[in-house]
């Protein structure tokens, strides 16, 4: 690009300065005036295209101009944004940032609009890079914050504070390249540290390879910081793209890899292996000919694994997986049909996950193991025959006894990892790891209650390389009950719902009737499936539970009521109305009630059966419409009082007026906090455009929120946080890369379960008004009391939701489908028992920070702020 400062070359175009040039600076200035016009006249694209032509042409306005052209850009970009112009929107940030290519509100602006569209490493990367050329900058801090999980994920912290771990693979390394095999393949390589700990065991090649950009990167950062720089080749590569001689020079004697997750499988071991032992991988040993030396063949680390598996009892797991009521919010579920979670083992499905993963032990409510661990596979990660042949294993069917009394909800997993003959690692339950455990959920739509005596039948096979785990069926009295039929030994399909009290045991005729009831109700499609809805395991979890629906039920019929009330007193009851619900049933003005909950909600359902409501519900998804819809029949509410209105149109906001027309809204349900205990984005804008929409003595649900909090020590939250520790990992100094990804608020925190020590009572942090726009503030100090000695490592916080002045509900309940989240403090703060903690809470947009600091006496402060979060 042309620039005024440089030195004039002998092209053409630049034969005189511009400032010479009174052609070209009548241009440029009549360009600018265009630009100027065309922003004064909201013309965002003609604007734009001229302030480009004014900053190519002349360079030395771009101070005068970046303020009016970031303005313009942006603008420009929302318009192109809504007009589906995706192309053109990220051509106008290519040509921005060719001007402007280290402005950092140009770079997080367009990864706003990355993320928006999905593609979010992509705006993590430039949430990351803005944050880099402004480490103040808030909204890129804000953005950065949001995304950092994605880059860099939290189990790395873990993973790297892991000593025990840490030093098993080293050794295991060290005694694999002292016995000769000296060139090494880190497959995966995260922070370097495998392929670090090769080349100081002597390794004379050592190649890593990584696929995540942004690891990719720190990876190379912490090779340089570690003096071995050009002495272990890195590549931005998954290893199935290696090629021999491309990428490293010839096969290597040695793959070093930890690419496992919970369910040992995940992360595409069997793939990565199959293929490092075709083409990058020297010959193995062989049993009869161990003639050729380590250095001459090729081995692994980890050697295999074995796979356990155990049947659980868990009400927390069944609770995310199953529908455990038969009523909810006074309508009756049974129409609904079957549904799911989206974890299963069994679907033909694609959007189905075989697992997912906990860590049993800290679990709400605990578990109870329902039959001994059994061994579900053992593999050689040396054996490619054994590795090639497990896909096209045939399915292992095994009998476990069943030892304990339950409900069987799910198979949890976990695996020994063999890193060689000597040395292994364990990721069980009862293991003091970090590891998560792969939970297998019972996905059958009845209860079934194993006792001792049973034995359980379980399928284990392998299937798109996953390894799959389903129980299939219940041997009782010699007598095979296949858990998919309704035939259940226990519970009858009309039974009183699914998940309810055991039955006693039905005799066998009565379970023959059972059955044939049965067929006359199963929903099938026609290849034979059974037909079922998915929902996300917390739409379940809200599904189930029965307080958060019992309280909205409430506290929307007392308002219905009220209105009511104040409709017959201002003799308006009786009225016929002009826009009837039904034009068929002429009657009383509806009220208009929308829930704008994300994701399924039976919310606009239950207020529709109050009868003389007109719900707007916002689901979107057909598949749930549809189960809304048969569940509004089958509880007696007529189709013309519910309605989905994002069918309707497309803009939002333009929706949430279009009743407004007829009649105001009586009530607006706001979804307000995320699963993952944080506060909706936007919300109070939301609320403030909601209050503008009500009708006089209409309400917004909930009305209030207050958020709580309670000063902690967690050293687990800590570890989940960053690397801890002034000592090296291994020797090697890593913590300063990869804690540039720390982020202060941690998220999907189970609070109850969480190992700390609680160092003050729970106390009120921060209110939001949601029907009082002058009730609220950004700013708050709270001063709170050390109930204990001990250090401040952490606040906890959660949130009440106050529907009323009567009802709330809590993000912080064993039943709630909420997490909570916690501010993890930068540096402990020691505290003593009586001690006044002051905290500074900021809300700024959804987004909480806070920093402590002791009160040591009255008047006198401590003078270290520890934490300082987010602004
Ligand atoms: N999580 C464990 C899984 N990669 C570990 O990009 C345990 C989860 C976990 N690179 C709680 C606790 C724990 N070629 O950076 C990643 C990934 C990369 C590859 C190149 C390939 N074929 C691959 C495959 C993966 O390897 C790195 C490590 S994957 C480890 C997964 C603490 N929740």
């Amino acid at each position: 690009m042309p620039n005024a400062s440089t030195r004039p070359k002998r092209g053409r175009r630049n034969r005189r300065t511009p400032r010479e040039d009174p052609a070209r600076n009548e241009l440029v200035s009549r360009s600018l005036e265009s630009a100027q016009q065309c922003l004064f006249n909201q013309d965002y694209g003609t604007a734009f295209v001229h302030y480009l032509l004014v900053l190519n042409l002349a360079p030395v306005l771009k101070d005068f101009a970046k303020e009016s052209f970031r303005f313009t850009l942006f603008r420009w970009a929302d318009e192109l944004d809504s007009l589906g112009r995706i192309q053109d929107l990220f051509d106008c940030y290519e040509q921005a940032l060719h001007l402007f290519p280290t402005d950092e509100v140009i770079i997080n602006s367009m990864g706003e609009h990355l993320f928006r569209m999905g593609f979010r490493d992509e705006a993590a990367g430039h949430f990351h890079k803005a944050l880099k050329l402004k480490p103040d900058f808030p909204e890129a801090k804000e953005n950065f914050y949001r995304v950092a999980n994605w880059l860099v994920e939290r189990w790395h912290f873990l993973m790297l504070n892991d000593r025990r771990r840490n030093q098993k693979y080293q050794q295991a390394i060290q005694k694999a390249v002292e016995g000769g095999c000296n060139t090494v393949l880190d497959i995966g390589t995260g922070t370097g540290i495998l392929g670090m700990c090769a080349k100081k065991a002597g390794a004379t090649e050592v190649t890593a390879c990584e696929l995540s950009k942004t690891m990719y990167e720190l990876a190379c950062e912490v090779v340089n910081a570690n003096g071995m720089n050009g002495r272990i080749k890195i590549l931005h590569m998954k290893s199935l793209e290696m090629e021999v001689p491309k990428d490293i020079a010839k096969r290597v004697s040695l793959v070093v890899t930890e690419t496992v997750d919970a369910g040992l499988f995940g992360e595409g071991i069997i793939e990565s292996l199959i293929h490092a032992w075709n083409h990058l991988l020297l010959p193995p040993q062989n049993a009869q000919d161990s003639s050729r030396p380590p250095s001459q063949t090729g081995r692994v680390i980890p050697a295999g694994a074995t796979v356990f598996g155990m049947a659980v009892q868990c009400l927390e797991i069944r609770r995310h997986h199953r529908l455990c009521v038969s009523e909810v919010g006074g309508l009756a579920m049974a129409a609904a049909g079957e549904l799911h979670s989206p974890v299963s083992c069994s679907s033909e499905d694609d959007s189905t996950e075989p697992y997912t993963t906990e860590r049993l032990s800290r679990l709400p409510g605990g578990y109870t193991p329902l039959t001994d661990p059994f061994t579900a596979l053992d593999i050689d990660f040396n054996n490619v025959q054994e590795l090639e042949g497990l896909c096209s294993r045939e399915v292992n069917r095994v009998r476990l006894p069943v030892t304990g009394d339950g409900l069987l909800d799910a198979l949890a997993v976990w695996f020994q990892l063999h890193l060689d003959r000597d040395s292994s690692l364990s990721t069980g339950p009862k293991e003091d790891t970090c590891w998560e455990q792969a939970i297998y959920p019972v996905q059958t739509p009845h209860n079934f209650p194993l006792r001792p005596g049973d034995e359980l039948i379980v399928e284990i096979s392998c299937r798109d390389a996953y390894l799959r785990l389903c129980s299939v069926a219940v041997v009782r009295d010699g007598r095979e009950f296949h858990l998919d039929d309704c035939l259940d030994p226990d519970q009858p399909r009309n039974g009183p719902g699914p998940c309810g009290a055991p039955k006693p045991s039905l005799s066998a005729e009565a379970e023959l009737c059972n059955a044939l009831a049965c067929l006359g109700t199963e929903r099938s499609t026609s290849s034979g499936l059974r037909d079922y809805t998915m929902l996300e395991c917390a739409e379940m979890a809200l599904l189930n539970n029965r307080h958060y629906h019992e309280s909205f039920r409430g506290a929307l019929a007392e308002l219905i009521d009220k209105l009511k009330d104040a409709r017959s007193a201002q003799g308006q009851g009786v009225e016929v109305s002009n826009h009837p619900v039904d034009p068929r049933e002429p009657g009383p003005d509806p009220f208009y009630v929308l829930d704008v909950s994300e994701g399924f909600s039976v919310l606009s359902l239950m207020a529709a059966r109050q009868g003389q409501v007109k719900a707007y519900s916002s689901v979107e998804k057909p598949h749930h419409q549809a189960v809304l819809r048969r569940l509004a029949e089958a509880n007696g509410v007529p189709e013309e009082a519910l309605e989905f209105w994002l069918n309707h149109v497309e803009d939002e906001q333009a929706v949430l007026q279009r009743p407004s027309r007829e009649k105001l809204w009586s009530a607006i349900i706001l979804d307000c906090v995320e699963t993952c205990g944080l506060v909706r984005q936007k919300l109070m804008e939301k609320a403030t455009l909601a209050r503008c929409l009500l009708e006089d003595g209409g309400q917004v649900f909930p009305e209030r929120i207050v958020l709580y909090g309670m000063l902690v020590e967690s050293d687990t939250l800590l570890l989940e946080s960053a690397v801890q520790g002034r000592e090296p990992t291994l020797g090697f100094n890593i913590a300063p890369f990869i804690n540039q990804f720390t982020v202060p608020v941690h998220v999907f925190l189970d609070l109850s379960t969480l190992q700390c020590r609680h160092l003050s009572d729970s106390v009120e942090l921060f209110v939001l008004d949601l029907m009082d726009p002058n009730a609220n503030y950004t700013h708050r100090d709270v001063k709170v009391q050390a109930s204990a000695s001990g250090r401040v490592t952490a606040v906890p916080f959660w949130y009440q939701m106050h529907l009323n002045r009567e009802v709330s509900v809590s993000t912080f309940s064993q039943d709630s489908h909420w997490k909570q989240a916690a501010v993890v403090l930068h540096q402990p703060l020691e505290v003593r028992q009586g001690d006044w903690v002051r905290l500074d809470v900021t809300l700024r947009k959804s987004s909480i920070s806070m920093s402590a600091r002791v009160e040591k006496e009255a008047g006198q402060m401590g003078t270290v702020d520890v934490q300082s979060v987010g602004d």
